[in-house]
This record gives C-alpha cells, sequence and structure tokens, in this order.
C-alpha cells in the first residue's frame, strides 16, 4: 500500500476544517498512519519546501507554513500520492475544481489549506521529515 505525507497548513487549522479535511480523506478510502498537530521550525519548512529555494515566492512560503499550528499527516491507500492530489485540486485554488479541497476551501495560492506530496519519492522524504525518528 502507498503512503502519502499530507498537511493542513495554518490557514486550514485556523479555519476550524481540519475534521473536514480528515473527513473526505477517510470517505474517499484512505487509511490514517499517522497525524500530529506541530508547529514548523523554520529549517524544517525550508528543507520541505528545499526545491522551491530559488523561486520569488520562498520566503513568503516558508514564512506562512511556519506562522501557526498545522496538522501532519501520513495517509495510506492504492496510489495514495496520486489520489489525494485529486482531492486536494489544483495549487491555484483560482483553478482548482469545486468539490477538491483548495476548490471548496480556498481562494489564494499562497494560502491553499493543505499540502500532499507530488510523487512516492517526495512522500517518502517528506515522511522521514516529519515522522522520521
Ligand atoms: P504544496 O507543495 O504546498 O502541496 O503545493 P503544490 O504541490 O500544489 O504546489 P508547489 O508547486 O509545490 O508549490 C508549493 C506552494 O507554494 C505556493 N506557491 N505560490 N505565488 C506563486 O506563484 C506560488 N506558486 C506556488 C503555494 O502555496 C503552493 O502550495
Ligand atoms: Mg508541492
Amino acid at each position: 500500500m502507498e503512503q502519502t505525507f499530507v498537511m493542513v497548513k495554518p490557514d486550514g487549522v485556523a479555519k476550524g476544517i481540519i475534521g473536514e479535511i480528515v473527513s473526505r480523506f477517510e470517505k474517499k478510502g484512505f487509511t490514517l498512519a499517522q497525524g500530529k498537530v506541530m508547529t514548523i521550525p523554520t529549517e524544517l519548512a525550508e528543507r520541505h519546501y528545499g526545491e522551491h529555494r530559488e523561486r520569488p515566492f520562498f520566503g513568503e512560503l516558508v514564512e506562512f507554513i511556519t506562522s501557526g499550528p498545522v496538522f501532519a499527516m501520513v495517509w495510506e491507500g492504492a496510489d495514495a500520492v496520486k489520489n489525494a492530489r485529486a482531492l486536494i485540486g489544483k495549487t491555484n485554488p483560482s483553478e482548482a475544481a469545486p468539490g477538491t479541497i483548495r476548490g471548496d476551501y480556498a481562494l489564494d495560492v499562497a494560502s491553499n489549506i493543505v499540502h500532499g506530496s507530488d510523487s512516492p519519492e517526495s512522500a517518502q522524504r517528506e515522511i522521514a521529515l516529519f515522522f522520521g525518528a
């Protein structure tokens, strides 16, 4: 069974929709393997989003993701990475279809409610970063 890393970002936690997001993954048929509330240290945020280090929005992205508590999770299921991103929707909520999490709960690309790993390799890297020993 594949695993993926999913995180309710600080805007999703502040909005009070952790339960709604968890519920969507449960109803889809995923199994929750791990979950915890945490505030991400800057160094971890910079490693997590390391692929975006040279992008103009990197500073803003790190500031945002460390701005308050997140809910980090590991979900298991068939094609978990791909199926989780389908539930989450496109990066820019303006382009995300209604019925997806970003399509239903976000308007702004900088605060788009939830993160999901973009490949099985990223998932293993991110699970190790957030839940490794
Ligand atoms: P995430 O990693 O957070 O799950 O999002 P994603 O895969 O859908 O998108 P990614 O390309 O990895 O971008 C990471 C986060 O950076 C912010 N972003 N801002 N201002 C911009 O043009 C821009 N582009 C991306 C978003 O918050 C995105 O989730
Ligand atoms: Mg990404």
